[in-house]
């Protein structure tokens, strides 16, 4: 299963989680078991195999069949083949993307994955950075059939007209394999359905469909109050059901009100952390329980929002956030881009594709209440100015009901803050900065009410300092010592959760995370691992777990 609950009742899916033959492609002519989910540097051999490897297995036909293969994500670059014909290619770990085998015949098939994690000229997303780039099928994969014509994807959004009544505003995408000449879509949604007609298609063609629908008598989706309602969309030909999709979605309301953010009409506090997909066992290939434990951390931690740095999470992470009724600021993959790279024309079109599938893959998360985007990239220049406005621009134009934001590190320099609606700012006071927080903050919040935040809301998207995991000095207290992180870390959360005009705090981090060796100033950082975790990788707290229990149990969220 790709997601977390059933997707289908009248497509057929099977899934192709398990065992697959990985052969790396070198000189060695090694082959191995491989897990899918997984990355292959769980195996020994391959901890630091970086390159192209492939993945095979085969499958089997009954009859035979337009084959649809969906594939969860590919860390970090794709390419599949059906019985030795590509049939897609796909760049980016953190989205899903699917291949289309039309008319395959009964039997047996191949089916091969070649997976590429090199850095390399055509890559501008992935580059050797502050967080680990795994080789590998590091999400579910799964196989379908469809007939003449399939729902590619649904969007939901929905303006609440009175308590607990809302108006749902849904499209059902529809492909057309061969040419159909009647078909219908009816959606099921909190017990009210609608139908419509959908004009003649022929083979190859894309609609789509808008339905509103009057719900009344629903539960809001809130903070820790997960109610999810299934949107099932059943598509028919002469009246005949021939493909179907469900997907979870909640009714709330996300608003930016001058300095505050709004859940349901009542301004919400976030108290958060920035995660990274990054595990000691896993690498990226996070397990749903695994992911599970992390958010009871989290909670225990009374956190009540999530910061995805720097890419879309797995979908099963959001609908874990989805059920406990926590909010998440999802962004698209881009951490800290030099600004070379952002003038490449390759960078442009990168940015473009993985807004774009952030936004459709992920649009029905209630969870999620902004998109981020260009975490740390050159927004202090005209140049990086119109890179933001670009992409901002489309991700309002995909998702005009979500606000925007971006966390920058551009200080008293920062050229894009009028472009987006809550401004977020990136902070390290006693880390990187010399001063203290309640030094810092209010010089830079000064400067940014002058420079596009006035009447904004803001965010302070990280803040953190680096405590390696078990090493204590409780006296001095230096400098990767626990308890100096501790110490940090409670000045900060003190100043933040106490500044009014503050509407929410992202921790740097929750865990502990791998960094890549291939930069020089990564190789600074001890264990080549970002050790500002609050947990280690394996997810022991460290003494900061408690201060940051402390400080966020202590703060009212609304
Ligand atoms: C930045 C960046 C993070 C991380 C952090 C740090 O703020 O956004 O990805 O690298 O710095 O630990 O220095």
């Amino acid at each position: 299963m790709i997601r977390l609950f059933r997707e289908h009742k009248v497509r057929t899916a099977l899934s192709l989680d398990g065992c697959w033959t990985l052969k790396p492609r070198d000189e060695s002519g090694r082959s191995f078991a491989a897990m899918v989910p997984g990355v292959w540097e769980r195996i020994p051999a391959l901890a630091r195999y970086r390159g192209k490897a492939e993945y095979s297995r085969t499958v089997k036909l009954e009859k035979a069949a337009n084959v649809l293969l969906q594939f969860g994500g590919a860390s970090h670059t794709a390419r599949v083949f059906w019985d030795d014909v590509q049939v897609a290619s796909h760049y980016s770990a953190y989205t899903a993307f699917e291949a289309l085998v039309e008319n395959a015949a009964p039997g047996e098939h191949t089916l091969r994955v070649e997976v590429d994690n090199a850095y390399s000229e055509e890559s501008t997303l992935h580059i050797p950075n502050d967080y680990q780039t795994y080789g590998g099928l590091n999400r579910p994969v799964e196989m379908q059939t469809v007939g003449q014509a399939f729902i590619q994807r649904m969007a939901f959004t929905c303006d609440e007209t009175a308590e607990g009544s809302y108006t749902a505003h849904v499209r059902v995408y529809v492909k057309a394999i061969a040419d159909v000449k009647n078909p219908t879509v009816s959606v099921q949604l909190a017990g009210v359905c609608a139908e419509a007609q959908v004009p003649p298609l022929t083979a190859g063609e894309e609609t789509c469909i808008a339905l509103e629908m009057n719900i009344q008598n629903v539960q809001r989706w809130d903070l820790h109050q997960g109610n999810l309602y299934d949107l099932w969309a059943v598509l028919a030909l002469d009246g005949q059901p021939v493909d179907d999709l469900i997907d979870r979605v909640g009714f709330r309301t996300v608003k930016v009100d001058g300095e505050k953010i709004l859940l349901n009409g009542r301004p919400v506090f976030l108290k958060g952390f920035c995660r990274h997909e990054d595990h000691g066992q896993f690498g990226s290939a996070i397990s749903p329980d695994a992911m599970m434990d992390d958010l009871y951390l989290m909670l225990d931690m009374g956190v009540n929002s999530i910061r995805t740095t720097h890419y879309p999470n797995d979908p099963r992470f959001l609908d874990l956030c989805d059920e406990l009724g926590l909010l998440v600021w999802e962004e698209s993959h881009a951490r800290a881009i030099p600004g070379e790279i952002m003038r490449k024309p390759l960078f442009a079109e990168q940015c473009r594709v993985s807004n774009e599938e952030t936004v459709k893959q992920h649009i029905n998360h209630p969870c999620i209440y902004v998109w981020g985007l260009l975490n740390e990239c050159e927004s202090e220049t005209e140049f990086g100015r119109s890179v933001y406005e670009t992409q901002i621009k489309q991700l309002r134009e995909l998702d005009p009901s979500r606000p925007v934001t971006f966390a920058s590190c551009r200080h008293f320099s920062d050229v894009c803050l009028d472009l987006v609606d809550i401004v977020s700012f990136n902070i390290y006071p006693q880390w990187y900065l010399k001063e203290s927080t309640d030094e810092w903050t209010p010089k830079e919040i000064a400067w940014m009410e002058t420079a596009g935040a006035k009447n904004k809301p803001i965010i302070f998207s990280e803040f953190g300092a680096g405590g390696i995991a078990g090493f204590h000095d409780p006296f001095s207290r230096v400098k990767w010592s626990e308890e100096r992180q501790a110490d940090i870390l409670q000045e900060q959360l003190t100043s933040l959760l106490n500044n009014p005009r503050v509407a929410g705090t992202y921790i740097w981090q929750f865990c502990d995370v791998r960094t890549s060796e291939e930069t020089a100033w990564c190789m600074r950082r001890p264990k080549v691992e970002n050790n500002k975790g609050v947990v280690d990788l394996y997810r022991k707290p460290k003494l900061s777990y408690n201060t940051v229990k402390a400080a966020y149990t202590a703060k009212n969220e609304y």
